[in-house]
């Protein structure tokens, strides 16, 4: 499933880049519904979108976010379902993956940047392959130049010593290191690594999709069960509890599409 390279440079970075795996007419459409989206105050957002970062526990200046997007569009869980982005996320959660969030970002230059954070210290490797509990897969759909956008200190995932207080997003390599992308490029990180994100730069905005999985359990939010008939019964299966050791037939059928024995 993860070629030797991919599974070093996870176990290395905690992190993999996977290039252009969104088709550039998704990529428009998700805008599209991005600025239409997010320009709606709570209340006008279709159910059950919502937004978590609308609420008092946020400050007001925050990059904003649209939660249960895949809820709004097919073009969602097209990207739920992505071939390329699953393969990965499907080896990282040991072929038992749940989504527990499909939210939209946005950034301007005036949202405010993100401290180093983590959560989890569920990293490991198995039988030789690299496994997360809680993966989020970050598809970017515009241009991401070098020095804004995402963060992280490679391999702090590994959390065998805490990183020092007065590290800052801004530092520079070795220890930070800013992760510039195209528009369709998709960074697939363990959320125990050390990560964050640096001022927006650019006279667009950014958006990003990140979806998570983790892989045992649920959240206990998805899936939305009065408004189910707006998604596919795949992407309705991948949002139910993840039990190690059973193959949702959604991953039985994605490991078919990419010929991989389930
Ligand atoms: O904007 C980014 O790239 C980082 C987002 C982030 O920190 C998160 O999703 O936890």
């Amino acid at each position: 499933m993860l070629t030797s390279e991919e599974k070093w440079f996870f176990d290395h970075h905690g992190f993999i880049i996977l290039r252009n795996v969104v088709p550039p007419e998704d990529i428009e459409l998700m805008i599209e519904l991005g600025n239409r989206w997010h320009d709606m105050t709570l209340e006008e957002l279709p159910p059950p979108l919502t937004s978590t970062s609308r609420t008092s526990d946020y400050n007001s200046t925050i990059a904003h976010w649209i939660n249960n997007v895949q809820y709004g569009d097919a073009v969602f869980q097209r990207l739920v379902l992505n071939l390329e982005i699953m393969r990965v996320v499907i080896a990282l959660t040991r072929a038992a993956p749940c989504l527990v969030d499909c939210a939209l970002t946005k950034n301007y230059t005036t949202s405010d940047d993100i401290s180093f954070h983590a959560s989890g210290q569920n990293y490991g490797v198995e039988n030789g392959e690299p496994h997360a509990g809680f993966v989020n897969a970050g598809t970017s759909l515009v241009d991401v130049p070098e020095g804004t956008g995402f963060v992280c200190l490679p391999g702090s995932h590994k959390r065998n010593f805490d990183p020092p207080e007065n590290l800052s997003i801004y530092d520079g390599p070795p220890t930070v290191i800013n992760v510039p992308v195209n528009a369709g490029d998709c960074v697939i990180f363990t959320e125990a690594l050390y990560h964050g994100a640096r001022r927006w730069t650019e006279d667009y905005p950014r958006f990003t999709v990140f979806n998570r999985y983790i892989d045992n359990g649920s959240h206990g939010a998805l899936p939305k069960e009065e408004h189910k008939h707006l998604i596919s019964d795949e992407v309705y299966e991948l949002e139910q509890p993840a039990i190690r050791g059973q193959q949702k037939q959604v991953v039985k059928h994605i490991l078919k599409g990419l010929s991989v024995d389930g």
